[in-house]
């Protein structure tokens, strides 16, 4: 036998027999099921051994085959597909299929459409786990829960879980474009193959819809709301529809972002303006020509009058006229439309954080009821941190919708570590004081504090063509956790960051109790080395890529950051009482008292509220100056503790998934440095104090970062 056939044959065998080696890149998410521990492994092998799902549709099939391939990969063996109920197995069914469980005390009746119960019981003598739901999206929904409870190491003998979503619509934003670049996306290019779709349906669109089913998410918006007309033509109709096609079965809904001049763009009119009837009957066929295509197709998105968008404003009118006449567009279908309130215009000279109340205040009780006004959750941008958006709690005859930002945009984009679960949290459970205490963002999100049924919330998808989905492992962790916040607004983010970990990695609590640390206060982290004590918007310019305060020479004046921090040789942060803009005069009388001192004011808001003076005494009776230097360093130290705190976990993570982690915090321990210097070095040219004892000088001369360019940064617009 010649030499390289022999090797040829040798090399065949020593690959056939060696172990399958399926690398960790990330794609598998939290839906991993890898070989249980004990005592889920018991747990699950006596209480899943068997399974009745009679359910008939497409859907009840998806949660049949999740539940056999979660228990397959958990205990190494297939529950066995029985008829009837028995001991040990698991009963998944809706009322409809099982008439059986009326008997039951599951109260079903008020579980809508996506709701589920999972309860142990014994029936006729035999102890089964039933999963019941009212629909079968429902019984999907349940099936993705009992298989977290496993994951993650919970108790599966006594389960007593009832779980209805408190929001209706749970949405994705893409900022996708239609050439498969992505506004503001760190993760690769646009998932969506608009250029080879209809036919060519990748599987990777049946494996986003089943991840985002299994965090209750129920409808994308496909295309970027800097929106071009094409994707509302013919052939971009089909494409959408191909992609509803896989998601339908996953309960999930396909929306648009609506271009507003598309009438005169693709339509041939000469106007946009929403009160001309020639205006209202194009939009009317469109619809019309796109429910025929999807006949579930959700609705429209629509951003105008911002940002050079053209919009309702352009002809005089109100952005109520805009969105009603979208509005009943879609109503004979069920359709809704959802407005943006991120406004705010290059000919208004009033502070940027005041301009969208402004506009949408007035217009409170005018929207039609098939629309929904999406707010982002601060004033201004998806900063670190910003205080709630005015707007809630100040509409009350209108149903909001929370807009947060799950790409890192400003929090570090693709590689730092800063679990978003923090700000979802503080910013659900800040109270707006509309209707007394107690009247929490959470409340008017899900419609509880004036009772609108029409709820949602947004979140601008960090997805991508990465491996990974998100251009990180722990990236997964703030899609993770939207998903979750969307489903129940007062989950808390640390429980949150628990499952994940624990489904991400290992349920082992040596793992997940350190990891969990670092999660939590990774955002504040971030806070603290890019714009502590309420600054804001001090990034470079275009790209958002690392800092830059100094900026000052862009045309519209609130693009740049010295606007936001207004430092000079008395002191920093933007007035907003009444000696300033007054933007405090848009909260709730009852916060905005608060607000009007910033002895009365949190720390963590104390520059966006106020123009402090250098030396002003802090409670801690540090100095304004000095306390800002030692919120830098604490940012930058935290990076190091997270660093030495992954450090200890190898031991717990595959070699693929520690060593990206491993380097993503070195490159953040890098970055933190940067900015915590640069904003050190420029903001001392106003102070004029030196360096907190301690505090080590920045490395390089300020117009060394003032020279930095980065012309490639990726999720440029
Ligand atoms: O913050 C800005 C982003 C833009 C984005 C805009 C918006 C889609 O920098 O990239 O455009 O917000 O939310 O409309």
């Amino acid at each position: 036998m010649p030499m390289q056939v022999f090797c040829y044959i040798v090399a065949m065998l020593f690959l056939a027999l060696a172990p399958a080696a399926s690398a960790e890149d990330g794609y598998d998410l939290w839906l991993r099921y890898p070989k249980a521990q004990e005592p889920v492994l018991s747990a699950l092998s006596s209480r899943a051994n068997s399974l009745v799902a009679p359910g008939k549709s497409t859907t009840a099939a998806l949660a049949r085959e999740e539940l056999i391939k979660g228990i397959k990969g958990l205990t190494g063996r297939a529950p066995n597909q029985v008829s009837a109920p028995q001991t040990g197995a698991i009963w998944l069914t809706t009322l409809a299929d099982s008439p059986d469980l009326a008997r039951l005390p599951l109260s079903l009746s008020d579980l809508g459409p996506d709701g589920y119960v999972i309860r142990s019981l014994t029936t006729d003598g035999k102890s089964v786990t039933i999963i019941a739901a009212a629909k079968d999206q429902g019984l999907l929904y349940g099936v993705f829960h009992f298989l977290r409870l496993a994951q993650t190491g919970a108790t599966l003998d006594q389960i007593a879980v009832r779980s209805v979503p408190r929001t209706k619509l749970r949405l994705l934003n893409h900022w996708d474009n239609l050439d498969r670049t992505v506004e503001r996306g760190y993760s690769g290019e646009s998932i969506w193959d608009w250029w080879r779709l209809p036919d060519w349906r990748g599987p990777r669109y049946a494996d986003y819809a089943r991840a985002n089913a299994s965090i209750g998410i129920n409808g994308t918006v496909l295309n970027n709301v800097n929106a071009k007309s094409d994707s509302l033509t013919a052939p971009y109709i089909a494409k959408a529809a191909a992609l509803a096609d896989v998601f339908r079965p996953y309960g999930i809904k396909v929306y648009l972002s609506a271009r507003w001049t598309a009438p005169m763009e693709i339509g041939g009119l000469k106007t946009a303006d929403p009160l001309d009837p020639q205006v209202a009957a194009w939009w009317k066929a469109k619809a019309d020509e796109i429910y025929r295509a999807i006949p579930d197709f959700g609705g429209f998105l629509v951003k105008a009058n911002s940002e050079g968008q053209p919009g309702p404003q352009d002809y005089k009118r109100t952005h109520a006229d805009g969105a009603n006449m979208l509005a009943a567009a879609v109503k004979p279908h069920g359709g809704i439309v959802m407005w943006r309130a991120f406004v705010y215009a290059h000919d208004n000279p009033d502070d940027r954080a005041k301009q969208a109340y402004a506009d949408f205040k007035p217009l409170d009780g005018k929207f039609a009821d098939n629309v929904i006004v999406q707010v982002k959750n601060g004033a201004i941008d998806f900063q670190p941190r910003e205080p709630f958006h005015p707007l809630f709690g100040a509409m009350p005859k209108t149903p909001l919708m929370m807009e947060f930002q799950i790409t890192k945009e400003y929090l570090g984009q693709s590689t730092h570590l800063t679990y978003l679960g923090p700000l979802f949290e503080e910013t659900l459970k800040s109270d707006t004081f509309a209707k007394g205490k107690g009247s929490t963002i959470a409340k008017v999100v899900d419609g509880s504090l004036e009772g609108h049924t029409l709820t949602g919330i947004a979140g601008v998808a960090n997805i991508g063509g990465d491996r990974d989905w998100s251009g990180s492992i722990f990236n997964q962790a703030d899609w993770y956790a939207f998903g979750r916040f969307a489903w129940n607004p007062e989950i808390s983010a640390e429980a949150v960051a628990q499952e994940w970990a624990a489904q991400t990695f290992t349920a082992d609590p040596r793992f997940v109790g350190p990891v969990v640390k670092m999660m939590m206060g990774s955002r504040e982290a971030a806070v603290n080395y890019m714009t502590p004590l309420g600054l804001a918007h001090v990034m470079a310019t275009g790209h958002h890529y690392g800092p830059a305060p100094w900026v000052s020479d862009l045309a519209r004046p609130e693009w740049n950051p010295v606007y936001y921090h207004r430092a000079d040789a008395n002191g920093i942060g933007f007035d907003r009482t009444r000696s300033g803009s007054n933007a405090i005069s848009q909260y709730a009388p009852q916060l905005a008292r608060r607000l009007a001192s910033p002895k009365t004011t949190a720390e963590r808001d104390l520059l966006w509220f106020h123009h402090i003076g250098w030396d002003y005494r802090l409670p801690s009776g540090e100095t304004l100056w000095t306390n800002l230097v030692h919120h830098y360093d604490a940012g930058v130290a935290y990076v190091g503790e997270m660093r030495t705190a992954w450090d200890k976990l190898r031991p717990y993570v595959d070699p693929e998934r520690f060593s990206q982690t491993e380097t993503f915090l070195a490159i953040q321990a890098r970055e933190a440095r940067w900015w915590r210097d640069a904003s050190i070095a420029y903001f001392q040219t106003f102070s004029k104090r030196p360096l907190p004892a301690g505090a080590s000088p920045p490395e390089h001369p300020l117009d060394w970062y003032e020279a930095q360019r980065f012309p490639y940064a990726p999720g440029n617009p």
